[in-house]
């Protein structure tokens, strides 16, 4: 029986990327003197690799191998950088946000009342989550998500399966018994990799993605006045957005099939 909602964020809460982290991260390389911009399209380049720490010194690597610093000396680098930009984001959170993405809250709502447990798997930083809640979920949107999987508290990152194997030992429950929500292809393989079935709201930057054995592939999650479209697979019974009773009929499916 399906028990448990672990939701991604980045992109699947909220489209945070573009003109919430993407902007944080200039402000944080304005902060520190560097003339590095990240303009829209290299962000989406630069998002193939997750993390904020290693998606710059991915990006060092690359664009600027010439930085005379040493390995420690990187280390340090980056790590400033990176609180600088965490500073920035929860800064550009609190002072008005990133929306909710269609349909997210009604459902996180909808799974509270059918008993349905809730929890985060991110390659994000925690600080980060709890700013990105308090300024579009409501306060007491922390208390809905039993477990919080964020950041470092694993060494690998997405795509590797660790984050949601820690969120699922956290909540001593099997992949099984559980459905993953997530927008891109790093975090697909993830929850895949860590045997949970996995529903898709692609964004923007994701759409172009492969995400081969979905529950389905969708553009949002939908709202009374906003229907979803849905991308795969086709024909999918026709209905304009996914509640609990849609989750239900998807997880019976792939039961039968798994
Ligand atoms: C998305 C990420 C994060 C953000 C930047 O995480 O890869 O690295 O882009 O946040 P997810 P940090 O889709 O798993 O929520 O700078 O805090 O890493
Ligand atoms: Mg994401």
């Amino acid at each position: 029986m399906l028990q448990a909602l672990i939701f991604d964020v980045d992109g699947t809460l909220a489209d945070t990327e573009r003109q919430g982290h993407r902007v944080a991260f200039n402000r944080a390389f304005a902060e520190a003197g560097l003339s590095w911009a990240w303009d829209e399209a290299l962000y989406g380049e630069l998002l193939a690799v997750t993390g904020g720490k290693e998606r710059m010194r991915h990006f060092i690597a690359q664009h600027h191998p010439e930085l005379p610093l040493s390995t420690a000396d990187l280390d340090i680098f980056i790590a400033d950088l990176q609180a600088k930009k965490t500073r920035h984001y929860t800064d550009l959170m609190a002072s008005g946000g990133i929306p909710a993405r269609p349909g997210v809250i009604r459902l996180l709502k909808e799974a509270m009342t059918s008993g349905l447990r809730l929890a985060i798997a991110t390659t994000t930083t925690p600080q980060n989550v709890d700013a990105l809640l308090a300024a579009s979920f409501g306060k007491d949107a922390l208390d809905w998500f039993e477990v919080i999987g964020a950041g470092d508290v694993v060494a690998k990152k997405k795509p590797a399966p660790d984050i949601y194997q820690w969120v699922l030992a956290e909540m001593g429950l099997s992949p099984r018994v559980c459905m993953a929500f997530e927008d891109s292809e790093n975090g697909f393989l993830s929850s895949s990799a860590a045997g949970l079935p996995t529903l898709v709201t692609v964004n923007d930057y994701t759409a172009g993605h492969d995400f081969p054995g979905a529950l389905l592939v969708i553009d949002h999650l939908g709202e009374p006045n906003q229907a979803l479209t849905c991308l795969s697979p086709q024909p999918w019974p026709s209905f304009d957005r996914v509640d609990v009773e849609a989750l239900l009929r998807l997880y019976a499916m792939w039961l039968k099939q798994s």
